[in-house]
């Protein structure tokens, strides 16, 4: 029997440590973190996170849920699943992985296999990490192999999931990479590729993520254009995904959310810049996607001008206070940029998040009977399904996904981004 601790029960230790623990009793699995909460959760078979097949495993499996660190001493594997926030000056926080690091530093031993699945800036792993575990006798690549494996959790996705998604892999020395890589194939159903260094393995999961938000901002920008040109981005982008090669469908709205995201790009940004590189055209998409909170608040502005109803004490209500679909995970939500920028007008503004427990929360119905205008933040599934908008007069749809037609139909004016 083998000993691995994963250390941080959130959206990726969890369903990891989950997966392994399906192991038993080859892999004898400790559960590690900070929050008593997670701990209680997880000792009365409950999932700590919004993950429905984390739900389920955790019904039958054998993990042991605990705080103490200590537990590390004695472990074969140790997997680092803990947050990589950006600062305000979108510098990546490592405070986290520090502290876990040197805890691991403690109980160091020969053979261990030491895995970060955290995101982090090609370089951490070499600059930051080994110098804290190399701190005593013991040497990375040597004694012990620190391996990352970048986390591909997608949350809410019912189709991908810790079993399904293949991996890359890279560490301190091939023959810890294929140790680390042969230990995931026992859980992971998918392909496990072996990169050549820990750096090459930071690269894959930045480039992939920040791919992503520079296709959303190239989406964004043409919806601006094309609001101004009079064209409907959304039959554009349809049509054109009817390429069957080539061509990669992203969507516009009202912001860029998420643990990942609009994270990732900074992470390559402040290395390169270390590195004396601007990469001028991953900031230009990171300020365009960080002004369409302020764009969509523009569109409500607007259409309560044509309305000719003042913004000043008008009820205006938000719908959607989570950063994507159908899930309660507020983390750099656009919701909140738009709620900040408009303050300013002094609005009466009600917000409603069926998966957010927010004080603030407003019912539904309340908000569709006495507002008179709402922004669809999130295209919860509660959402798309209202037939009743009451007393709104004006929707603006920050993730153009109602049936826009329908309501302009009832009278009601209808405002998406880049569709109208
Ligand atoms: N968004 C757009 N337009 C799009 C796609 C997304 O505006 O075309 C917005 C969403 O509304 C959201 C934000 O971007 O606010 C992020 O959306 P996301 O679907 O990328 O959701 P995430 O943050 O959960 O991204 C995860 C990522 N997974 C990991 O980093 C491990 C990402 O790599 C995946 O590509 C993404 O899931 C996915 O494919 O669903």
């Amino acid at each position: 029997m083998k000993k691995v601790c994963v250390i941080g029960m959130g959206y990726v230790g969890f369903p990891l440590a989950c997966a392994i623990a399906r192991k038993y009793p080859k892999y004898d699995v400790y559960g590690v973190d900070i929050d008593e909460e997670k701990i209680r959760k997880i000792k009365d078979k409950v999932s700590p996170v919004d993950d429905e097949q984390a739900q389920k495993d955790i019904q039958y499996v054998h993990l042991t849920a605990t705080k103490n660190f200590t537990e590390m001493k004695d472990a074969d594997i140790i997997i680092v699943c803990v947050p990589t926030p950006v600062n305000q000056d979108h510098e990546p926080e490592l405070d986290y992985i520090g502290n876990a690091m040197h805890e691991i530093a403690k109980y160091l031993k020969k053979g261990q296999l030491i895995i970060l699945e955290s995101t982090v800036n090609p370089g951490v792993c070499d600059e930051f990490v080994i110098p804290i575990l190399n701190h005593n006798s013991l040497k990375a690549g040597k004694d012990f192999d620190l391996i990352h494996c970048p986390e591909r959790i997608d949350p809410g996705n019912e189709k991908w999931n810790v079993y399904n998604i293949p991996r890359n892999i890279g560490g301190t020395s091939k023959q810890g990479t294929k140790r680390a890589a042969d230990f995931y194939r026992e859980f992971i159903n998918a392909e496990i590729n072996e990169v050549s260094s820990l750096m090459t393995a930071e690269a894959t999961k930045i480039v992939e993520n920040t791919f992503r938000d520079i296709n959303i901002a190239y989406v964004n920008e043409l919806a601006k254009s094309f609001d101004m040109i009079g064209i409907d981005i959304m039959e554009v982008i349809r049509g054109a995904a009817s390429k069957p090669f080539a061509f990669m469908a992203h969507y516009p709205g009202s912001g860029v959310g998420g643990h990942c995201i609009p994270v990732d790009p900074y992470y390559l940004i402040t290395k390169a810049q270390r590195a004396g590189f601007e990469h001028i055209f991953l900031k230009d998409a990171r300020r365009i996607n960080n002004g369409m909170p302020g764009y969509t608040v523009q569109k409500l502005v607007i259409g309560l001008n044509e309305l000719e109803l003042p913004v000043k004490n008008t009820k205006i209500g938000i719908l959607g206070l989570s950063y994507k679909p159908n899930i309660g995970d507020i983390r750099e939500s656009p919701s909140f940029k738009m709620i900040k920028s408009l303050a300013k007008y002094k609005p009466q503004l009600y917000t409603h998040d069926p998966y957010v427990q927010d004080k603030n929360n407003v019912e539904l119905d309340k908000i569709l009977t006495e507002c008179e205008a709402v922004i669809v933040a999130t295209s919860h599934k509660e959402f798309l399904e209202i037939e009743d908008w009451k007393n709104v007069k004006l929707i603006v749809d920050g993730r153009n996904c109602l049936d826009k037609e329908k309501i302009k139909a009832k009278g009601i004016m209808y405002k998406g981004i880049g569709s109208n």
